[in-house]
């Protein structure tokens, strides 16, 4: 890779009215650096709404595919829109993105093609990172 590399962060979102904006404000100041993309999949309360509002850039699933579908459609826009990698973070603020570069970091470095962070691994070796989601290479 011999440009700084694209990240597209993957966000599924399903009736998430009540943490969404939350989640994505801590992202964007934790994370300036990256893109992120939320998967709106059919929610039935305000979350279209909110992220309209507040200019988000988001799908609009027009059928519930389910959390593997729509962060598919997260997976096939990032590799559409030239991505180098992609990162699976929960709408519901449970992924901490304190920790998001730590799981990106082993893919940027070439070491490891995906990484998937655990909350319920000890943070005891150097390369493990816990609480966010998985990142992956194209
Ligand atoms: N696209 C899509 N996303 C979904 C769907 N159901 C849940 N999600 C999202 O997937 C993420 C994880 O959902 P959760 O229900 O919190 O699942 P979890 O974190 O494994 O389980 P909890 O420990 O109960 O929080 C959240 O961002 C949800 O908004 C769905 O049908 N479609
Ligand atoms: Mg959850």
């Amino acid at each position: 890779m011999n440009h700084p590399a694209k990240i597209l962060v993957i966000i599924p979102c399903y009736n998430e009215e009540a943490n969404i904006v939350s989640t994505v404000e801590r992202l964007r100041a934790t994370c300036p650096q990256v893109d992120f993309l939320i998967i709106n999949d059919c929610s039935t309360d305000r979350s279209a709404e909110l992220l309209a509002e507040h200019g988000y850039p988001f799908l609009d699933l027009p059928v519930n595919l389910g959390i593997g579908g729509g962060v598919q459609c997260g997976y096939r826009y990032a590799r559409a829109n030239g991505y180098d990698i992609a990162v699976q973070m929960d709408g519901d603020g449970q992924h901490d993105p304190a920790y998001l570069m730590q799981v990106v970091q082993p893919v940027l470095d070439g070491k490891l093609d995906m990484c998937i962070g655990s909350r319920f691994i000890k943070c005891e070796a150097s390369r493990q990172a816990l609480c966010a989601g998985s990142a992956s290479a194209f």
